[in-house]
Order: structure tokens, then C-alpha cells, then sequence
């Protein structure tokens, strides 16, 4: 093979390095992040870790074949950008397939990377489980893999290099000791509503892990309804909607595990006659434009940020990798909690 030109962006080793070192957490949560091999392992080597010029630099640009899995919310539009971005500034070859919500599709399109001999793969899976598999496929053919976003349920972590994503449990967590700070002195019984995500995807897993272990301490605190509303503004208005109509009054809480759905919800409680963020109080996950918009007219009391602008850190290690480096098996993103106080003066710093 030549020699790859690989562009390593100042922005992205400065962010690489903080994420290595803030990714001390360990998070716990659903089975991949119980897993006790979450520790370094050394990238499985390409054939022949690429030839480097004078500055540690690959000749030929790097293949990257990404699986992505849709485009259901602001947040994904917004990884999506940023992967496209980080590859042109890095002198990737991105080949970007999405599979709109399908796991098969996704393997399909993981089967097309193999066959095309790509550098490495980078996948955001849909769902957690069902992985094994394909990952073997790609072991097989030798091409080593990133996760990017969400995470899988394998018992063999190395089926893949390293996954760069959240923590989505400790994403629960910060919305649940919100709610338990803003209800402190409410009267019991407080009902509350959840529009959850994707099923069987690792954040709607363990954002509703992280949240129910931490209000749990608060035994008036109800989850009176729950119910998928796969992270879309129509579907979390849909299901918002049939909760206002089957309970008897309206719930005190929503927690909505992405902000589309939550932006769906405000539709639906306005239409209600309802005031959100009022007579209905909504933490939101993700930390979109929109959701700051919301919070600055009050409609939503506060987002928990997920950072979606992976690019930088999927070019990086893709980039490791083809020098044949090692690479933490977690990197987590920096991310903040924003309340309706703070939304007025973050509004106009957000990116997506
Ligand atoms: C979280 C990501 C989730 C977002 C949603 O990292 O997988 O999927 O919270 C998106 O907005 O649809």
C-alpha cells in the first residue's frame, strides 16, 4: 500500500487528549459499560500499519466506510455534519452510508466496506444488540473498527478499537438530580411522563437507567407513563399527546430523552392549553439551538448536553489507528447541564 496523507488537525490532538484524560469516568449503566475489559488495548494492527512520511504523516488518504444510522433529530444532523467536516479538514476519504433507522441496512453497508477494502469503519449503531457478528466479519477481513456515538452489547470488546460516545447513564443521572432539586420542596406525589428513545438503543437505555436510579431516593416521585417516541418531533408530539388524553390530570414532570421530542411535546401540551416549562416541567437531553430557543421562553426548565461533534475525535483515532497506535477503549465527551437561567447567555454559542 502507498503511502497516506493523513492531516492531523491541532484541534483535534488538543481534544483527543482532553477526551483521553476526562474519560478517567468509568460509567456504569447498561452491560457494554459494566464490561471489566473497558481498559487500553492496542488498535488491532491494518496488514501493515501505513507508511509514514517525515512529520508522522500517512501518504495516501485514509479509506474511512462510516455506517450512520439515520437523520431522526437535530442532534444526528448535526454528527453527521461534523463527521463530513472533520474527514474534508483531516484529508479523509469518508464513504458515508445511511441506513435511516435500519440495523440491517447497516450491516449491509459494512459488508460494502469489507468488499471495497476500506482502512477502517466506523459505526453508530442503532441498537445495541445483534452486533457480534458483523464486528467478526470486519476482524476477519483485518480492517479495524470505531464506534461512534452509541455503544453495543458484545462480550468481546476486541471486536472493535475504541468507542468514542457519552455517557448516556451519567446523561440520567445529571436530568434526575435536576428534578430532584427543582421538586425539593414540592409537595408529594409528584407524576411524571417519559418520552423515551429508540428501544433497545444504548441511550435510551441508560438515560432511563441513570434517571430512575437517581430519583429513586424520592419515594413520591412516579413515573406514571413511559413510552418510545424514537427521538423525532412528531412522535414525541404523538405520544405526548396520547398521555395529556389517558391521564386523569395532567403529570407534574416530562422527561424527554432527546430534544426533538421534547420540542414534539411542547406542541402538544400548548394545544392542550397547558403552559410547558410552567404547569408542566421538561428536562430535555442533547443541548440543541432549538431546546436553548425553548428554555429562553421558558418552555423547557433545563437540557442536559449531549455533545454530538464527534468528527474531530473519529478522524483522530481513524488516524492513530493507520500509524498503528494505541487507543483508550472509552472517550467520552466533555458535556455540561443548562438551565432556563443560563439558556439566554449559552443560546447564541451553540454549534447545532
Ligand atoms: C445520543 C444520540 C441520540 C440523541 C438523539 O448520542 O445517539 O440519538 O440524543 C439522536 O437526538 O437521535
Amino acid at each position: 500500500m502507498g503511502r497516506r496523507k493523513f492531516r492531523y488537525s491541532a484541534f483535534g490532538l488538543l481534544l483527543l487528549a482532553f477526551w483521553i484524560l476526562g474519560s478517567g469516568c468509568s460509567p456504569a449503566g447498561s452491560s457494554v459499560h459494566d464490561d471489566p475489559a473497558l481498559t487500553e488495548t492496542p488498535a488491532p494492527q491494518p496488514e501493515t500499519a501505513q507508511p509514514s512520511d517525515e512529520t508522522g504523516r500517512p501518504e495516501k488518504p485514509i479509506v474511512l466506510g462510516f455506517s450512520q444510522l439515520g437523520s431522526e433529530s437535530d442532534w444526528r444532523l448535526a454528527n453527521t455534519k461534523s463527521i463530513q467536516e472533520a474527514a474534508q479538514e483531516a484529508g479523509v476519504t469518508l464513504l458515508l452510508e445511511n441506513a435511516e433507522q435500519s440495523q440491517e441496512k447497516q450491516f449491509q453497508a459494512i459488508r460494502s466496506f469489507i468488499r471495497q477494502k476500506v482502512d477502517v469503519i466506523a459505526v453508530a449503531p442503532v441498537i445495541q444488540s445483534g452486533w457480534e457478528p458483523i464486528l467478526k466479519e470486519a476482524k476477519q477481513a483485518g480492517i479495524p473498527v470505531i464506534l461512534s456515538d452509541r455503544a453495543v452489547d458484545v462480550t468481546d470488546t476486541s471486536l472493535y478499537v475504541t468507542f468514542i460516545g457519552s455517557d448516556f447513564y451519567e446523561e440520567g443521572v445529571k436530568a434526575g438530580k435536576y428534578l430532584l432539586d427543582k421538586m425539593r420542596d414540592a409537595p408529594g406525589r409528584i407524576r411524571i411522563v417519559e418520552l423515551a428513545g429508540t428501544v433497545g438503543s444504548s441511550p435510551s437505555i441508560d438515560r432511563g437507567k441513570g434517571f430512575r436510579d437517581t430519583i429513586r431516593s424520592r419515594a413520591d416521585f412516579a413515573i406514571v407513563r413511559s413510552a418510545p417516541a424514537d427521538f423525532t418531533l412528531e412522535k414525541g408530539k404523538a405520544v405526548m399527546k396520547e398521555f395529556l388524553q389517558k391521564e386523569p390530570e395532567p403529570p407534574q414532570v416530562l422527561f424527554a430523552h432527546n430534544d426533538d421530542m421534547a420540542l414534539g411535546a411542547i406542541e402538544a401540551i400548548e394545544e392542550a392549553g397547558l403552559r410547558p416549562g410552567k404547569d408542566i416541567v421538561i428536562i430535555s437531553i442533547d443541548g440543541t439551538r432549538s431546546a436553548f430557543e425553548k428554555m429562553t421562553e421558558g418552555k423547557i426548565n433545563a437540557v442536559i448536553e449531549c455533545n454530538p461533534l464527534l468528527g474531530p475525535m473519529i478522524m483522530q483515532a481513524a488516524g492513530e489507528i493507520m500509524q498503528g497506535h494505541t487507543l483508550p477503549k472509552r472517550i467520552v465527551p466533555p458535556e455540561s447541564v443548562f438551565t432556563e437561567e443560563m439558556a439566554a447567555k449559552e443560546v447564541n454559542n451553540r454549534k447545532y
